[in-house]
């Protein structure tokens, strides 16, 4: 049991490993045990990027041998920036892809082309309509929501001039975008260049090709994923608090259980409103059902859980074990974080897996394809499908952890800004005063992933429950907010349990958690624009670099945590990484990153696979940020002593 207690601290999950076994289905912890990941790659010392390679760079054990080059005489720290530089520019692609579809929608939805979609949230449209220099005046709401949408979908494209939601940014930090030439263009743009940049025999120069992996992530987050999460919330409606439950035990014996997994809201969103039609119900009967249960995994299911409180059956690596539950009828999966061995796992239960992209297809899952006309007929389908498919449902295979937690979700920074200053004077005066004064220390993100490379949730949870241990309120997106849901950590209570002193008074006397949910992935930019708010009510410095802030991914695994992390960076938010660090094989490379950049834009990267260590070179850069700002009253960082670790491991 030692080697199964090594893939996850979550006890819903260990119980699914169990199970998986016993079914002799193989699942992610299985693969990662049976394959190593390559050193050389891992450290991005291998570069494939033309034929005459792959050329493989690590640096000769012999230190007297001259460190090798590629054949075209690339260095490896030239190997190692490009390598970044295309992570970076594939998880803005990704990001940014997502946002694009969401302004198309949205623009049909504007000229009335598509019956699902409309207008939810007036106000916001009013507000991105002046970011895009879109005159309101007088205009009948549909003649700006039509210009909103075509002015939107030209900023992926914009070739030359300043992106217009980068306009958003403090004042300061534009001038530095300006200064050291990072102010992002069109995310296609930065993406395009970036690839042509890192292609063979262009830009070789790690420094030059770094600071264009800050540009192309700028584009992205303060402009793909803006757009995407700027256009959901026009159109599918502003999230705010509500209450919803997390776990694999969100899951119904005697339901029909319908999973969606992915990324993109709308078609999650049709398939929400169509299964409470009380024709399904009744089919639902019909066939033995008590009814559907609809739940998400990874950040589709954040997304209808921010606004609609369904509940979420788990992170990326769970989305096999909601399988091996035995009682998931049908999954539908869109794009990203979505792994092809769904397709054989499904196989050895009574699985519908279904693919709806025209981006994504599986090989054998069944492919519906979700063209912006059809939504409510493919969501009908889907339900129909489930149901039938009840019957072949296998009892001797159902098996469903009872491990489930309530969370109050639905954090924008809109919500933040009401909930602490009141409907009427809303306003982030209050959150500001408590720095100040030092109940709360500071302020993290964690968001990101989990990844089968180490311990399922264990990092990502120790460095949230040291960070409110000592007074740093914590916001948290993707699966990361996952791992504080199913540890209890979005409930109000949380306050009491587990935060500081300090913390703990300012959200109970706001009733609000200690770990904020702000949402999906691409909801990051909610966290840049809570921290431009932060800068703009006040007293905290004038750029977001002079915040008592960071960032950290302890569990990130895919691309686009790459580009978020670097967007963070380039924001102003110095970032840590748990696993691996992708340019290890480079002192130049890594140095850059994690010393140069801190020079220039104000903010560095580092790597810290251990969470409390990695908490407290958080803390302690919030502490150095506090002095800076002459608000750094004494006080202890609260130590744990290894019974206390423990006490965390087991919690
Ligand atoms: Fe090797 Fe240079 Fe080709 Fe890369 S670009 S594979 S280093 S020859
Ligand atoms: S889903 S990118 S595993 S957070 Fe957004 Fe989770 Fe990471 Fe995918």
């Amino acid at each position: 049991m030692a080697d199964v207690f090594e893939k996850s601290i979550e006890p819903a999950s260990l119980q699914m490993i169990k199970k998986a076994a016993d079914d002799k289905v193989q699942v992610v912890f299985d693969r990662a045990a049976s394959l190593k990941p390559c050193p050389i790659g891992a450290d991005g010392d291998c570069c494939k990027n033309c034929a005459m390679g792959p050329c493989r760079v690590p640096a000769p054990k012999d230190k007297t041998k001259p460190r090798p080059t590629g054949i075209c005489g690339a260095t490896a720290a030239t190997i190692s920036a490009r390598n970044f530089a295309r992570m970076v520019a594939a998880g803005a692609a990704a990001h940014s892809d997502h946002g694009r579809g969401e302004a198309e929608m949205f623009l049909m939805a504007a000229r009335g082309e598509v019956s699902e979609f409309k207008v939810k949230d007036e106000q916001k449209l009013y507000q991105v309509a002046m970011d895009l220099g879109v005159e309101i005046g007088d205009r009948p709401l549909q003649e700006i929501a039509i210009e909103v949408g075509e002015k939107a979908i030209a900023e992926f494209g914009r070739q030359h001039g300043e992106g217009a939601f980068a306009q958003r940014a403090p004042e300061k930090r534009k001038e530095l975008w300006r200064k050291v030439g990072v102010f992002p263009r069109g995310v296609d743009r930065e993406i395009v260049e970036t690839m042509h940049r890192t292609h063979i025999g262009v830009d070789q120069d790690y420094r030059h090709i770094l600071m264009q992996a800050a540009r192309a992530a700028l584009g992205d987050g303060w402009g793909g994923s803006m757009i995407a999460t700027e256009l959901q919330d026009i159109l599918l409606g502003d999230p705010v608090p509500l209450a919803g439950e997390i776990n694999l035990g969100v899951l119904k014996k005697d339901y029909v259980n319908i999973i969606v997994h992915g990324h993109e809201p709308l078609l999650p969103e049709v398939l929400v409103v169509q299964a409470q039609d009380p024709e399904f119900q009744k089919a639902a009967e019909a066939v033995g059902a008590k009814g559907i249960n609809l739940a998400g995994i990874c950040c589709t299911a954040n997304e209808i859980l921010m606004r609609h409180g369904i509940p979420i059956a788990g992170n990326f690596l769970q989305q096999e074990l909601a399988l091996v539950t035995g009682a998931v009828e049908l999954m539908t999966v869109d794009v990203q974080c979505i792994m092809q061995a769904l397709a054989p796992v499904a196989k050895n239960y009574h699985t519908l897996l279904v693919t709806t992209s025209p981006k994504a297809k599986i090989d054998g899952a069944l492919h519906l394809e979700f063209d912006d006309h059809n939504a409510t007929k493919i969501a009908r389908e889907m339900i129909k499908m489930a149901i039938d498919n009840f019957k072949n449902r296998k009892p001797e295979h159902v098996e469903i952890p009872t491990h489930k937690c309530d969370q109050v979700v639905g954090f924008t920074y809109e919500t933040i800004n009401y909930l602490l200053g009141g409907m009427f004077r809303a306003s982030y005066h209050p959150l500001n005063d408590n720095i100040i004064n030092g109940r709360i220390r500071g302020v993290a993100g964690v968001v990101g992933c989990s990844n089968a490379r180490v311990t399922h949730n264990k990092p990502n949870l120790e460095l949230i429950k040291e960070l409110i241990k000592n007074d740093v309120l914590v916001l948290v997106t993707g699966c990361a907010a996952h791992v504080a849901g199913e540890a209890g950590l979005l409930r109000p209570e949380a306050a009491k349990e587990f935060a500081g002193e300090g913390l703990a008074s300012v959200c109970e006397a706001v009733g609000i958690p200690p770990v904020l949910h702000m949402g999906s992935c691409v909801d990051n930019s909610r966290i840049l624009m809570a921290a431009t708010a932060i800068v703009k009510a006040g007293g905290l410095g004038n750029d977001i670099s002079d915040l008592p802030a960071a960032g950290a991914s302890l569990e990130w695994m895919s691309e686009k945590a790459v580009s978020i992390g670097e967007y963070f960076v380039a924001s102003g938010v110095s970032t840590v990484f748990g696993v691996t660090w992708p340019t290890l094989g480079s002192e130049e490379t890594t140095k850059f990153l994690f010393e140069e950049y801190e020079d220039i834009l104000k903010a560095k990267w580092y790597f810290e696979p251990d969470p409390i260590k990695a908490a407290k070179w958080m803390i302690d850069h919030i502490d150095k940020k506090r002095k800076e700002l002459g608000i750094d009253k004494a006080r202890e960082r609260v130590l744990f002593d290894m019974a206390k670790r423990r006490e965390l491991e087991v919690a």
